[in-house]
């Protein structure tokens, strides 16, 4: 099920020349994000709220939602004949839908990003990447984020939104509920180097590493600080959310790998989730980083593998890394 092309995500994918195959696994992906959003409307009433009594890979509890989600994305776009591999945060293995060509497309799918926000009627997401294959046969999914062909998501909130990159300038598309098409409502999303506005989940003070409790004191110190001006905070619990609003406004949003996440590797994971948001805020004029490296620069090494992903305004993420080359972290943080 796609989009037809005369529709605005359409002619915008025309008007940049996207490969037609990509263009069709967007339009794909877009759809799938209409479907979901619908199932959320209707979730209440269809008794979708709630756990769904399984765990992922992640041995996180799955919500009926998640499920629901990953099953959407994986039909709709498993019917794209370019697509060769489905990579999801609800599956532990990949998904191969056929055998594998150079030049087909692999996709990675956190499908409800955000979801312990579900039953607090608060903004969710779903995060997507997408990769090609290098060679005929080649069954190697581990793609660094800097050669991702493209990535986006889709905010739940008081509007859908579909914000999407191929690497340089981010778009958005707001889903207009009178016919149910994604219009273009914002040409141009731009991260500014500077920032008065920070995310963290502050609970977590006590497991971070020096460089953290530095740059988050300093914020906190504000105007009588060493940064001279005051900062304010945001934590949503929802990536998809904190990092839309930095697209719209600017911000860094951290979550180190720290003392007690340390042996995952951190928290948020590097395939479908880490890269795609770096890979747009990077498109976007922002940067990422682990602290000692680029995000983008980092070789996966298994599917679901976590990262600590500092990212935002240029200069609050040097500011970051600086302070990582001063006090370096007591143990190399796995990535
Ligand atoms: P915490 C949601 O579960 C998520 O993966 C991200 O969307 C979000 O930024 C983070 O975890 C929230 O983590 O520890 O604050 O619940």
């Amino acid at each position: 099920m796609t989009i037809p092309p005369d529709t605005e995500l359409g002619a915008y994918l025309l008007q940049r020349k996207v490969d037609p195959d990509l263009a069709s696994l967007v339009e794909s992906i877009a759809a799938s994000a209409t479907v979901v959003a619908d199932h959320l409307k209707e979730a209440a009433f269809q008794n979708h709220i709630g756990s769904a009594g399984t765990t992922n890979i992640q041995g996180e509890d799955q919500k009926l939602l998640d499920v629901l989600a990953d099953r959407v994305f994986r039909e709709t776009c498993g019917d794209a004949t370019s697509l060769a591999a489905y990579v999801s945060e609800e599956a532990e293995e990949v998904t191969w839908l056929k055998a594998p060509a150079a030049g087909d497309l692999i996709l990675y799918v956190d499908p409800l990003d955000g979801s312990s926000n579900l039953e607090v009627n608060l903004s969710v997401g779903s995060i997507f990447a997408v990769s090609q294959v290098q060679a005929d046969g080649d069954t190697n999914v581990l793609r660094k984020g800097r050669d991702y062909l493209c990535a986006g998501y889709a905010i739940y909130g008081p509007s859908t939104l579909f914000v999407i990159t191929f690497g340089l300038g981010v778009v958005g598309f707001t889903l207009d509920p009178s016919d149910g098409q994604f219009k273009l409502t914002n040409a141009q999303m731009r991260v500014p180097p500077e920032t008065n506005e920070f995310a963290v989940n502050s609970s977590r003070q006590r497991f971070w590493d020096e460089p953290i409790r530095r740059y988050v004191d300093e914020c906190l110190a504000g105007s009588a600080g060493p940064r001279g001006q005051d900062f304010n905070m945001r934590w949503t619990a929802s990536m998809v959310a904190d990092v839309h609003r930095i697209l719209t406004r600017g911000g860094v949003f951290l979550y180190p790998a720290d003392e007690s996440n340390r042996r995952a590797g951190g928290k948020l994971r590097l395939m479908y989730e880490a890269n795609p948001m770096a890979f747009l805020i990077e498109a976007a004029g922002g940067a990422a980083s682990t602290g000692t490296e680029d995000i983008l620069r980092i070789q996966p090494q298994a599917h679901h593998q976590r990262v600590s992903v500092l990212l935002g305004s240029s200069n609050e993420i040097e500011r970051l890394v600086q302070l990582h080359q001063i006090h370096p972290s007591q143990e190399k943080i796995g990535s």
